[in-house]
């Protein structure tokens, strides 16, 4: 894989986060994709996300699998902790991972191939599992590593550049995740860094399954008149259920004159969700309606995109599997070997 360094120089004056960071220590090498592709505007986004949530690098963890899309973790976050699995492993190895040690904060990043084509299953499993993870699809309804072909995100009807028409029916992979029981599912656009950024820190906040589907424009091979993955069509259709702000145990600073109703969802960790509701019927914290809305707002032609649903006391793998706290790395003799009567109790009960 083509890996180039950035050079390391900063401007003195640049702005720093709570713990001394400036938004450039969050970056990683020199992207190679192709220039104007929208996994890179998700990237950026990623990187002012865990900027401003004042994150460590080296306390969080990036898997991917393979494509295009799995390449990005190379080009944010050089200092966290990377894997670049097998295609469409991604969830296996998080899963394992974030057993292994539940106090790093998972960031799995994937594609509409590598997670609806050859990673469906993996994707289903680590979702009703409820892996505490922000899980992020970069969407292009392509495999853009491999030149081109329709995914299994891709509509029934689209186009492909050389006028191939889809004929099979798509997997729209928010309803899955809620189907499948995840705590928090939301959809946004590469090109919509106001909603995305917000969306992510949200995610990366969530103590449980977060998914986001990020429709993301593949310049090279779906961004052509036909395609309904294109930057004119997303921008087209795009229908936005909420506008999200996320409150930190902070005083806000900004005042908010925006028109609509607002929700305001308190989280298990004190942090609060504010949602200024742009369309009325939707509520974000019902399951069923939200599959509704979505089916609903798909008749009738659009995208809809923002925090589709949230679960604000979520519990996750740990939660419902029972294990001990902490690293399992550090767990000391004692926990491990938890002497001969236990064994000899467990033994009685087998018999
Ligand atoms: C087991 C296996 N099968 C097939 C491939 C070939 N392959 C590499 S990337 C890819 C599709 C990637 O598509 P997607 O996940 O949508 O990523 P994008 O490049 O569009 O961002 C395929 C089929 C592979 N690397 N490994
Ligand atoms: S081929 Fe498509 S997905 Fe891959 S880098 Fe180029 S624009 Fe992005
Ligand atoms: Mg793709």
């Amino acid at each position: 894989m083509t890996f180039l360094p950035k050079p390391k120089l900063h401007h003195p004056l640049l702005a720093t986060n709570a713990i001394g960071l400036t938004r450039r220590d969050y970056e990683g090498a020199i992207s190679t994709l192709c220039a104007g592709c929208g996994h890179d505007s998700i990237s950026a986004a990623i990187i002012q996300a865990c900027y401003e949530l004042d994150l460590p690098p080296h306390r969080i963890a990036k898997l991917s699998g393979i494509g295009c899309s799995s390449k990005t973790p190379t080009y944010f976050l050089g200092a966290a902790h990377g894997f670049n699995s097998v295609h469409g492993r991604m969830p296996s190895v998080l899963t394992g991972a974030n057993l292994a040690n539940r106090e790093l904060v998972y960031l799995g990043v994937s594609g509409d191939g590598d997670s609806a084509s050859i990673g469906l299953g993996q994707f289903a499993h680590s979702i009703r599992r409820g892996v505490n993870m922000t899980y992020i699809v970069e969407n292009n309804g392509v495999y853009g590593l491999t030149k081109g072909q329709f995914s299994a995100t891709s509509d029934k009807g689209s186009k492909a550049k050389k006028g191939t028409i889809n004929t099979d029916e798509p997997i729209d992979m928010v309803s899955m995740a809620l189907q499948l029981g995840a705590t928090f599912v939301g959809r946004s656009f590469s090109g919509d860094k106001t909603q995305l950024v917000p969306l992510i820190r949200a995610a990366l906040l969530h103590p449980g399954a977060a998914f986001i589907d990020c429709i993301s424009p593949c310049v090279a091979f779906n961004n052509h008149d036909g395609s309904t993955k294109s930057f004119d069509y997303v921008r087209a259709h795009n229908e936005a259920v909420n506008r999200l702000d996320i409150i930190l145990g902070r005083t806000p600073i900004e005042a908010d004159y925006a028109p609509g109703a607002l929700v305001e969802i308190e989280q298990h960790d004190g942090t609060v969700l504010r949602l200024r509701k742009l369309h009325e019927g939707h509520d974000p914290t019902d399951r069923v309606s939200a599959l509704n809305y979505l089916q609903e707002r798909k008749v009738a032609g659009e995208i809809v995109t923002g925090l589709i649903f949230v679960d604000a006391d979520p519990s996750d793998m740990h939660a419902n599997l029972g294990t001990v706290e902490g690293a399992l790395n550090v767990l000391a003799d004692a926990d491990l070997c938890p002497g001969a009567a236990a064994l000899d109790k467990v033994n009685a009960a087998l018999r």
